[in-house]
């Protein structure tokens, strides 16, 4: 099978002529003759650009426009082909699916797309964040049985909205749909889907819960009022008079994803509404009624923290990306620890503490709620827990003590030339970028 490596230049190439196995006396994969490297890389002029084994071993580069064919740049090499089986054609559509904890819903849910889809060239693509109930095992066992269905087993990352892009990307398929897994999506709406894209009437087909009046028949009376309200924040930015914008359930135009895929955030719930907000040219948006079902197995993974990711993903938009969501969290949490350092400071001044000691109490308490408030909301894709939550916890007070004397450092200096409140500020804006950068980079890395 070829190996198929991003990168750009000579280095790369090497480091893809090693991971095959180069040096080794014994490679532990095929050796390099039979081996064919593809690399994407920008000096070919976006063509791609072929590694392959020549006769003694040696990797050379070869022109992956002129001379793929091997004859002008390593007459000695043979690259191997892939033939598809007589009867396979490739996914037209690719439904992607998040999964977390629906092990019971995912067997009905690929017999139903099955019973749809047929004569439809199509695939889907299961993308489960390691979920508890091993829903991923069950994945793999339809995947043993059928063509259609593979899966993408994402280990210490969380997010719908994360998953669902990498589902997206792993698909070479001309649509992609995105439905959720827990069988409360209308699967019967996919043939209308794809038959509105094949016309090349829309960019977006969206399956809408409000086009035919209240159809959210799934939701409590709380989320159907809140949804009403996201929903009508969300048309504020778009402009645009899409009756359901908080859709989960939609498909697309590949290629429209891949446009905006680096732009995209891969926290919250709302995918939908990130590539219509954010792609470069507008798209062309039409719209499918389908009633939102009931769930039947499992629970939502719907909570509080997803509204304020929302909110985040909203004002974000507005800025055109210059604030990210993240980062607009991690700010607000620091806001709240002002709060709870003075509630705190006023208790123990009440109880007749001494300031000193008071405030100590009162700045590590802030410190503490803010750590954990940041590892609930703002890095819950990255979420410390068990005895990595108490280490977090140390690296979290190191860095932002750090941070502390940064601030101070910089408004100290401010301070000579300008009124104290800029000082002040500038001093409290260096902190909190340091606190930011430092701890997204430490203590909630992605490992
Ligand atoms: N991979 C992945 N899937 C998720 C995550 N959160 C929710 N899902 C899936 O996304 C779909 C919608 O989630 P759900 O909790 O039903 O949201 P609701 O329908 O709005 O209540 C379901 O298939 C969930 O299993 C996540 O963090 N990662
Ligand atoms: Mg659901």
């Amino acid at each position: 099978m070829p190996r198929l490596v991003h990168g750009r230049g000579a280095r790369r190439a090497l480091a893809c002529y090693l991971s095959a196995g180069g040096l080794r006396k014994k490679p532990r994969v095929p050796p390099l003759s039979d081996v064919q490297i593809l690399i994407e890389d920008d000096h070919y002029g976006g063509r791609v650009a072929v590694a392959k084994a020549a006769g003694g071993g040696g990797a050379g580069l070869v022109d992956g426009g002129a001379r793929a064919g091997g004859a002008a740049g390593a007459p000695e090499a043979r690259p191997q082909t892939v033939t598809p089986p007589a009867a396979w054609r490739a996914p037209e559509l690719t439904v992607v699916i998040p999964t977390l904890n629906e092990r019971e819903s995912v067997p009905v849910l690929a017999a139903r797309l099955d019973e749809v889809l047929k004569g439809v060239a199509w695939e889907a693509i299961f993308v489960d964040d390691d979920s508890a109930d091993a829903t991923i095992d069950v994945i793999r066992g339809l995947s043993e049985a059928s063509p259609h269905i593979r899966g993408i087993r994402r280990v210490h990352r969380r997010g719908l909205a994360g998953a669902s892009l990498e589902g997206m990307l792993a698909s070479s398929a001309q649509f992609v749909a995105v439905m959720d897994g827990d069988l409360q999506h209308d699967e019967q709406c996919l043939t209308d889907m794809l038959r509105i894209l094949r016309a090349g009437k829309a960019d977006v087909v969206v399956g809408s819960r409000y086009l035919d009046g209240p159809g959210d028949s799934g939701l409590s009376r709380t989320r159907h009022f809140g949804s009403r309200l996201a929903t009508r924040l969300a048309k504020s930015i778009l402009h645009s008079e899409l009756s359901d914008p908080m859709s989960g359930f939609f498909m697309i135009r590949r290629e429209a994803v891949e446009k905006v895929a680096p732009a995209l955030s891969h926290q919250g719930f709302k995918i939908l509404l990130d590539i219509l907000a954010s792609s470069p040219t507008p798209l062309r948006v039409s719209e499918v009624p389908y009633e939102f079902r009931e769930r039947l197995h499992g629970e939502s993974k719907l909570d509080a923290a997803v509204v304020v990711e929302y909110l985040g993903l909203i004002v974000a938009k507005l800025s055109r990306d210059l604030i990210s969501i993240r980062f607009l969290m991690f700010g607000t949490v620091g806001a709240s620890g002002i709060v709870v350092n003075l509630a705190v400071l006023a208790l123990l001044l009440d109880r007749n503490i001494a300031f000193s000691a008071a405030q100590t109490a009162a700045m590590l308490t802030a410190m503490t709620s803010n750590y954990t408030l940041n590892n609930l909301l703002t890095y819950r894709d990255r979420r410390r827990r068990g005895w990595r939550f108490f280490t977090g916890l140390v690296m979290f007070a190191v860095l932002c003590s750090v941070g502390v004397v940064a601030g101070v450092g910089v408004s100290t200096f401010i301070y000579v030339g300008e009124p104290w409140w800029i000082a002040g500020l500038a001093g409290a804006a260096v902190g909190t970028l340091w606190n930011y950068i430092t701890n997204t980079m430490i203590t909630w890395r992605i490992h």
